[in-house]
């Protein structure tokens, strides 16, 4: 009897969590090489994912040791977070990146304008986020068609996706290819925020940040999800209340990602309708209608972005409890002690608490140690021994 491909892919991921590309690559032919021909079903859903996860990686590592050519499809990230936009042609992805940001982005009324993805910084409160303005997604993009697979390993990379829906156009229509192209690249569109992030880790505990108060139910799922799937390190971030199966979701193959959807060019004829249909067809995602040229919906489309990341701001204060004027982008439910690590590892090391001002504070100024949990809006001002 083999083993449910399921639990196959439970092994692999074990074998390659944590280890250099170039040895995620020699486990993987290994598995692939020994593949019998005759396996059906979900195994041949694995094994194509598992070909996917093969070759994004050796794309990687030739990028990386810099025998592959420079790839234009490589963005550097920057600021709190990555955002990619993704969209048919002319669904008007390059003109919301272009008033967003102050990105050099083409606009054209002609199929196809935009050739390389291009990256941007937005300023969303107070936290620079970068949107990745991209080629237009085709059918068959998996199977190497138009931009093909580097986009799709563009996406799978991002932090977070907006489905960019041309509301002069059939939406349902555009919905449908967009989410199969992704899911055909391995890349499941998450609605909205995650609720609960795992990241299993090559070695060391299983560290849990929350958010919310986590009831003992809450605990208990994560450790029998964890246990099942076989994880004994990881990092697991609650946000809010979640299910055993958004867990399951992100340990399996395909790479989950918070996804919201826009509806563009709303100041066109009909274009209301079809927002309304929109929202009715896929009522999970978080969806706005804006159009570029009187920035309308702008303010609830930022604030979304920013949302869809699940950050916090945090704020460094002085002796009297005034907050600096940068907050530092943190991850919801994040410590002291993390704070001072994404500040200075040294100081981490000499760190003995803090004091904190604002929401997660029981009274102004509460002196609190490195694991107490921060929330949006603190000024903290970290104690060093
Ligand atoms: N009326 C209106 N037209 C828009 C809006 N946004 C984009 N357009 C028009 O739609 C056309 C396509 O816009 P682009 O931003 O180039 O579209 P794209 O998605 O980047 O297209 P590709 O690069 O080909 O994938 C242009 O003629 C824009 O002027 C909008 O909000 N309202
Ligand atoms: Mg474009």
């Amino acid at each position: 009897m083999p083993l449910p491909a399921k639990e196959l892919w439970r092994r692999i991921r074990q074998e390659i969590t944590g280890q250099p590309e170039s040895r995620q690559i020699a486990i993987l032919y290994r598995y692939l090489a020994d593949w019998p021909m005759d396996f059906k079903g979900s195994y041949q859903v694995l094994r194509a994912k598992l070909a996917d996860l093969l070759a994004d990686l050796e794309r990687v590592e030739a990028v990386r040791r810099g025998s592959g050519r420079p790839d234009p499809f490589y963005v550097k990230r920057s600021g709190a977070g990555q955002i990619a936009l993704a969209g048919l042609t002319n669904s008007g992805k390059s003109a919301l990146v272009a008033a967003l940001t102050a990105a050099p982005t083409e606009i054209g009324d002609y199929p196809f304008t935009t050739q390389v993805p291009i990256p941007g910084m937005a300023e969303v409160k107070g936290v620079p986020l970068q949107l990745v303005d991209t080629p237009s997604v085709v059918e068959g993009l998996a199977q190497g068609e138009g931009p093909g697979r580097p986009l799709l390993q563009l996406f799978r990379v991002a932090d977070g996706l907006a489905l960019v829906v041309d509301l002069t156009r059939d939406p349902l229509r555009q919905m449908e290819m967009l989410l199969a192209e992704l899911r055909a690249g391995s890349i499941e569109p998450y609605p909205g925020r995650l609720p609960i992030v795992v990241k299993p880790k090559g070695k060391g505990p299983v560290e849990v940040r929350r958010a919310i108060e986590l009831g003992k139910e809450e605990g208990e799922l994560i450790r029998r999800a964890l246990r099942e799937a076989e994880i004994s390190a990881a990092q697991v971030w609650v946000r809010g209340p979640f299910g055993a199966e958004d867990i399951d979701l992100q340990l399996e193959a395909s790479a989950c990602k918070p996804t919201l959807i826009v509806g563009t060019k709303n100041d066109e004829p009909r274009a209301g309708e079809r927002f309304a249909q929109l929202r009715t067809a896929h009522p999970l995602y978080p969806a706005v209608d804006v159009n570029f040229l009187n920035e309308t919906h702008f303010p609830e489309l930022q604030t979304m972005l920013f949302d869809l990341l699940g950050l916090m701001r945090i704020y460094r204060a002085g002796e009297d409890g005034k907050p600096g004027e940068e907050p530092t982008p943190m991850p919801l439910g994040s410590t002291v002690g993390d704070l001072a690590r994404a500040i200075d590892h040294r100081l981490a090391q000499r760190l003995t608490g803090a004091r904190i001002w604002g929401p997660s504070a029981q009274f102004p100024g509460q002196l609190v140690g490195p694991s107490h949990t921060l929330a949006e809006g603190d000024a903290v001002l970290l104690r060093m021994g």
